[in-house]
């Protein structure tokens, strides 16, 4: 008798392709960039290098991703720090800065059918014709993206998938138009447009304007907490989550990515969901610290770690492919009586079939933003029964994950269970609260692994940096710059050989709203650091340069807020013979202005910051000994410029004091 009750009791859910399809799956993806979110993966030992791409790309082996999304950069701060543009003028064109190509290439590597997907969220000032707007000449800006498109493809062999628009900010029907014409008359009809990586209101004016409907292939939402509008879905367009978690990459990361990568597709009919970001290789202290499917942070000791979005990403793209399709809403694709989701995709030739179920409870999925309904997930007994073609199908192959929310508890992650049996195309499942499932007809799924990488570090001090190890314009390592652009340069006068030169020498068209500063500033270390020595040569020309430069101590802030930044700076103004020591970045708060008449072309500066005392020397003559007034008391080392223009710096050298 309980046997039958429990029989009973079992929810049935019918998965039957007979009925007709769902839409066509675009694949998961992650982002590198907006901004400078995979800095410090660039420059980790080759061999754990080599892992972490594994993890990220390489088919069923870890995250497999489908889609790579890299942000075009634009010579301004986008959330983490600033990506270089391939024009910083308008006769400037250049494709061999930043790591977003190399990062594609080793995706493609790895992956050849893995899409592209580029988005830009700042441009270089020259685009902005004198405003703060990327859409005062529409050819022009056009023109700009497709010239990256183009490198892309003549320097990389790299095909661009898709082509965004601005992120996040106000799109421009006129301009969409354009860089649709722009790009099929430049034999670039493959990449699709996706628009506009903000909310899903395009949808109106894509009714209003055929052209403009007709150009979008994609309707990219940011953070759409799994829904869309009706709206959307009645323009028949593909809808994405184009940017998606977001979110800490603990086990409530975890929840909220596996949350999210079904529910996008059952409240919201989204067959795309891209995360933010794709690996955290950012410095702590920097915005949203760890918000990444792993994290990688520690280049000088190779430790990373592969978190829990790793393995809730493969279970959904270890058993799916770009061009499968989702089941129909109610005959495969839904939610679960007890709470929780589940979602079922076909493959093209009919001849493979995946379920994805997932029962994150409502505290073990939080996600970022938006703010998450209150509900509820029990225990549930279900039955499964495939109808259509897989109705004669006996056993699904099952890979399971539960993350632990309690101490003295294994997480599990994507470990392989005995399959689930089936008879008649019906089979019992009893699944708990926070778990995912996949049932499938593939059993290629592997839990790719490696030795423990090194174990992890601080930054190791004494650092030093001559820039003569690295190829002309590339971004030195662990320099992360906030505001401005660096890159290496062959150094035409002296001895220096290789140097680093900031080279932004106006305001860029910014992303972030509170970037007003025209100052430059890369940071380097630790955000603890307190005691600490630096030193740099540099050199300010007199063409198209800045004003003043400078070293500094204990900086506390990067991302959008580096305006705000305090620390200890020393800043050097050459053509005024004045050097000063400010408690902020912005010069709000200058402790001490002098004048120094020693200058030569370029200049040993050094600041050695001990408890409340800062003392500063020029060329090894000591300019100052000043007591510190400011609140910082640890933070980054630093460099850079007063204003925009250009400044050289060599022999950066960085010291313990005790
Ligand atoms: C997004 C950006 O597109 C990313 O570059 C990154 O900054 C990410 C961090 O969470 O956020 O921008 C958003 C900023 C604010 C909101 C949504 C997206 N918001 O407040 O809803």
């Amino acid at each position: 008798l309980c046997m039958l009750n429990t029989l009973a009791d079992r929810v049935t859910y019918s998965f039957d392709d007979s009925v007709g399809l769902g839409r066509h799956f675009d694949g998961i993806g992650g982002l590198s960039g907006g901004g400078a979110t995979s800095k410090l993966l660039v420059n980790y030992p080759e061999e754990q290098r080599n892992q972490i791409l594994d993890l990220l790309f390489k088919p069923n082996f870890g995250a497999s991703l489908d889609i790579l999304k890299v942000e075009i950069g634009g010579d301004a701060q986008s959330t983490d720090g600033t990506e270089a543009s391939h024009m910083h003028n308008s006769w400037d064109e250049n494709y061999e800065r930043g790591y977003e190509w190399w990062l594609m290439v080793e995706a493609k590597k790895r992956n050849p059918d893995i899409k592209l997907y580029a988005l830009p969220w700042a441009f270089p000032g020259w685009i902005g014709n004198g405003t703060r707007s990327p859409y005062t000449n529409p050819t022009q800006t056009a023109m700009y993206i497709i010239k990256w498109i183009q490198g892309a493809k003549q320097y990389y062999n790299l095909t661009i998938d898709y082509i965004g628009i601005w992120n996040e900010r106000p799109y421009d029907i006129t301009y969409i138009i354009t860089l649709r014409n722009m790009l099929d008359n430049s034999g670039l009809t493959n990449v699709r447009i996706v628009a506009p990586d903000g909310s899903w209101s395009i949808a109106s004016d894509m009714f209003k304007n055929a052209t403009l409907n007709a150009a979008i292939d994609y309707i990219g939402c940011h953070y759409p907490g799994t829904y869309s509008t009706k709206q959307a879905v009645n323009t028949g367009k593909q809808l994405w989550a184009s940017e998606d978690y977001s979110t800490f990459n603990d086990n409530v990361g975890g929840g909220c990515w596996a949350r999210i990568l079904n529910q996008n597709y059952v409240n919201g009919n989204m067959t795309s969901t891209i995360s933010w970001n794709l690996i955290a290789s950012y410095y702590m202290n920097l915005p949203f610290y760890r918000d990444g499917l792993m994290t990688a942070v520690e280049p000088w000791s190779g430790n990373y770690i592969i978190e829990s979005p790793i393995w809730l990403t493969a279970h959904t793209t270890q058993f799916t492919s770009v061009g499968w399709k989702y089941l129909r809403h109610g005959s495969g694709v839904g939610k679960l009586n007890g709470g929780g989701s589940y979602v079922a995709l076909i493959s093209p030739d009919g001849k493979d079939f995946t379920i994805v179920i997932e029962t994150f409870s409502h505290d073990h999925s939080i996600c970022i933003r938006p703010p998450l309904p209150k509900y509820t997930v029990s225990p549930q007994q279900i039955m499964i029964d495939l109808k259509g073609s897989f109705a004669g199908v006996t056993q699904l192959n099952t890979w399971y994950s539960k993350p632990s929310y309690s101490t003295g508890v294994e997480d599990i992650f994507f470990l392989k269970k005995a399959p689930l049996a089936l008879t008649n195309g019906q089979g019992q499942l009893d699944i708990g609260v926070d778990e995912v499932w996949t049932l499938t007809t593939i059993n290629t799924g592997v839990k790719g692994s490696f030795p423990p990488p090194p174990a992890s570090a601080e930054f190791p001090l004494p650092y030093s940096d001559d820039f003569e190890s690295y190829m002309d314009s590339q971004e030195p390592s662990n320099l992360a710059q906030q505001t401005g652009s660096y890159e290496v340069f062959n150094s035409t006068s002296g001895d220096h050989g290789k140097i680093m030169r900031q080279v932004v020498t106006e305001q860029p068209v910014s992303w972030c709203s509170a970037e007003k500063l025209n100052v430059s500033l890369s940071v380097i270390g630790d955000p603890q650091w307190a005691d600490l020595y630096i030193e740099c040569d540099v050199r300010i020309g007199n063409v198209n340069n800045t004003d003043g430069a400078f070293i500094a101590a204990r900086v506390t802030q990067g991302g959008c807020q580096t305006f705000e930044a305090e620390g200890v700076y020393f800043f050097i103004f050459p053509s005024t013979n004045t050097i000063k020591l400010s408690n902020d970045l912005a010069q709000t708060q200058v402790v001490f202005t002098g004048s120094f008449t020693g200058f030569k072309e370029w200049n040993k500066l050094s600041l050695a910051v001990h408890a409340k005392l800062a003392t500063a020397m020029i060329n090894g003559e000591k300019v100052f000994t000043q007591n510190l007034t400011g609140k910082a008391n640890e933070g980054f080392a630093g460099l850079g410029t007063s204003s925009f223009g250009l400044a050289d710096f060599d022999n950066l050298a960085i010291m313990n004091i005790d």
